[in-house]
């Protein structure tokens, strides 16, 4: 007889990303590998190779409020995920459901622009991200780029990363993990607010990894801690197991395309 399993349902609110390196298809294979099932709301399309981001389309706000509550009536997500908005009408539409359906372990990965300089969300959008939707989130995890926009400041060494994440706790944030890959010495930090006001962080030194192969570490790392919190794993340890998937989807990924190839989301299931 045909078995069937119970594990949690993971929602991802992100564009499509045709090569497959990042955005809602990449979010989906992040699941997966964590064993997990995935449900996807498109908030817009881009035209993208691995050599970049050629154009974007946005999907009617309509058409995601519409996604989002088919898919939280069928199947309540135990986590989600918002990766790239687009435009300030999906941002609007997304925080406003947010607002009347509150969601568990909502993981904001705040996608301002791809790698290759193209704008991923609008300015109004960027409004609507630092005024409501920072706010319900339960982790933001910019990168440092994204850290340095958002903040308003130069963020390019821990004491910068801790002044950044203290800028978005000001703004509402609860909690923040600012990735630094790029940094010489990569680290990631997580920042709290504790229930007494105080801050309290945390470090993960990683190591480099050495590869041209990157697209989509943000997408993966943000996916990866909804999918940690998910299944219950506490915010710290969420953190330290997302850094350690992405590195090792970095140390596995493909040469696939003319520019940065993708990281491989499904290195657990390579066969040695
Ligand atoms: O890596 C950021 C990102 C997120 N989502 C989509 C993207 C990109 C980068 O290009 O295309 C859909």
């Amino acid at each position: 007889m045909a078995s069937s399993t119970n594990r949690g349902v993971v929602l991802t609110i992100a564009g499509f990303d045709p090569s497959s390196g990042a955005g809602i298809t990449a979010d989906l294979k992040t699941v997966a590998a964590h064993d997990l099932y995935g449900v996807a709301c498109i908030t817009a399309l881009t035209i993208q190779t691995t050599k970049g981001v050629l154009g974007t389309e946005a999907v009617r706000p309509e058409t995601v409020r519409e996604t989002l509550q088919a898919l939280v009536d069928d199947s309540p997500p135990s986590a989600t995920k918002i990766g790239m908005l687009g435009s300030g009408d999906v941002a609007r539409t997304v925080s406003e459901f947010l607002k009347s359906h509150p969601q568990p372990h909502v993981v904001l990965d705040p996608v301002l622009r791809s790698t290759s300089g193209a704008a991923l969300l609008d300015a109004d959008g960027i409004e609507i991200l630092k005024r409501e939707l920072l706010g319900l989130a339960e982790v933001l995890t910019p990168n440092l780029d994204e850290a340095g926009f958002l903040a308003g400041l130069q963020v390019r060494d821990e004491a910068t990363m801790a002044d950044a994440a203290r800028k978005f706790h000001e703004l509402g944030a609860k909690n923040v993990v600012i990735t630094g890959g790029h940094l010489p010495k990569p680290i990631d930090l997580l920042s709290q607010v504790k229930p007494d006001r105080s801050f309290a962080t945390c470090r993960y030194a990683g190591e480099r990894v050495e590869t041209a192969n990157t697209h989509g570490t943000g997408c993966a790392f943000s996916t990866a801690l909804a999918c940690n919190l998910a299944i219950g794993v506490e915010l710290s340890e969420a953190v330290r197991q997302a850094k350690e998937y992405v590195t090792a989807a970095l140390r596995n990924s493909y040469s696939v395309g003319k520019g940065p190839g993708p990281v491989n989301h499904l290195f657990r299931f390579i066969s040695e």
